[in-house]
């Protein structure tokens, strides 16, 4: 009879870290403290009807857009535990329009950028809703931390993952070797190994976009759609499946193959995603899962940041969609 084993995504961590002796810890407890922030803000996400946590905040963020409740609820959350444990020199939120330097940790070696809540124009309606983060190293211990140790380009992460509070709460990363998930269990409050060294399906029958902005679309995504929807692979039209919750787009193409478009638009030119927090860690998972992820002219993870939140075109998901994407393009 085949035994059942579990695999805690501590324990996984811990088991990664003895193989790399040279690694001191940090990495880990940042880990511990993702962990634990995404408990807290299942936990709210799971009575959110009960509590008084729906709705609008009353203000908006940096990027013009109106806050949610649980918006600030969970910046708030991973900001104090990252910053108690002292093992990021600073955070980068979506939330938050300048760099936080974390107190006291001066000499710590990781940055972080994150999307606290991403999609929560969902949260109000109990659709999917995400965490999505990013790790970098700083540059150097020698000297104090510039914003060229927090602009690196995505081909310097550490690690980048999210979390996703849906049917299930799954925490999905990498940290350079493999895409490894895990699914929250209840009952012992445990994040256990259910998706081990996930892999895109080369292809897939799925596209991802908001079709509402289509005429605002440039011609090569148009062409792209329409392909879709009337030749697709061998005559099998794709299906056209849009949450509006990039995790919740992002982890079903994952899983069963498709491609996910957030084009340029006349309202947001360069798109809506944000190049540090949103882009380039989807881009980082997709990529280690044999995936592929473009702004339409190069590589998301070789675009050399300029701006904290700047925002970028994405054209991410299945090796195959995303490069005759790319030539339509
Ligand atoms: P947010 O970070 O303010 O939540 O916005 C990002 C979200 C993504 O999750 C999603 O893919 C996209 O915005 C949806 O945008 P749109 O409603 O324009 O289709
Ligand atoms: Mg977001």
């Amino acid at each position: 009879m085949k035994k059942n084993s579990i695999t805690t995504l501590n324990q996984f961590i811990s088991d990664q870290q003895s193989h790399f002796p040279f690694v001191q810890g940090s990495l880990s407890r940042i880990f511990r403290d993702l962990q634990l922030g995404a408990k807290m803000i299942n936990r709210d996400v799971r009575q959110a009807g009960l509590i008084d946590i729906l709705g609008d905040f009353g203000n908006t963020n940096v990027q013009g857009e109106e806050q949610k409740k649980l918006d600030v609820i969970s910046n708030e959350v991973f900001i104090k535990l990252l910053e108690m444990s002292g093992d990021c020199v600073c955070i980068l939120s979506e939330e938050s329009e300048d760099i936080h330097w974390c107190e006291g940790a001066d000499n710590a070696k990781y940055i972080l950028a994150m999307d606290p809540l991403d999609g929560s124009s969902n949260i109000d309606v109990n659709a999917p809703i995400g965490s999505i983060f990013s790790i970098y190293k700083r540059l150097s211990m020698d000297k104090p931390v510039t914003m060229e140790d927090v602009l690196q380009t995505g081909n310097q992460q550490v690690a980048a993952g999210y979390v996703i509070y849906g049917a299930a709460t799954m925490f999905v990363y990498t940290t350079g070797s493999g895409v490894f998930g895990f699914t929250l269990d209840d009952s012992i409050q445990e994040f256990c190994m259910s998706h081990p060294n996930i892999k895109i399906p080369q292809n897939g029958n799925i596209f991802s976009v908001n079709e509402g902005n289509y005429t605002e679309f440039p011609i090569g995504y148009k062409s792209y759609i329409d392909w879709c929807k009337t030749s697709g692979d061998n005559k099998k039209i794709y299906s056209a499946r849009y949450i509006g919750s990039l995790i919740a787009d992002f982890h079903r193409n994952l899983l069963k193959g498709g491609i996910y478009l957030y084009p340029p638009t006349n309202k947001a030119p360069n798109g809506k995603l944000r190049l540090l927090y949103e882009c380039n860690p989807m881009a980082f998972l997709i990529e280690q899962a044999g995936g592929k992820a473009t702004n339409g002219n190069i590589r998301i993870m070789d675009i050399q940041p300029t701006e904290l939140h700047q925002r970028t075109p994405l054209i991410i998901g299945s090796e195959n969609m995303v490069s005759l994407m790319h030539e339509m393009l």
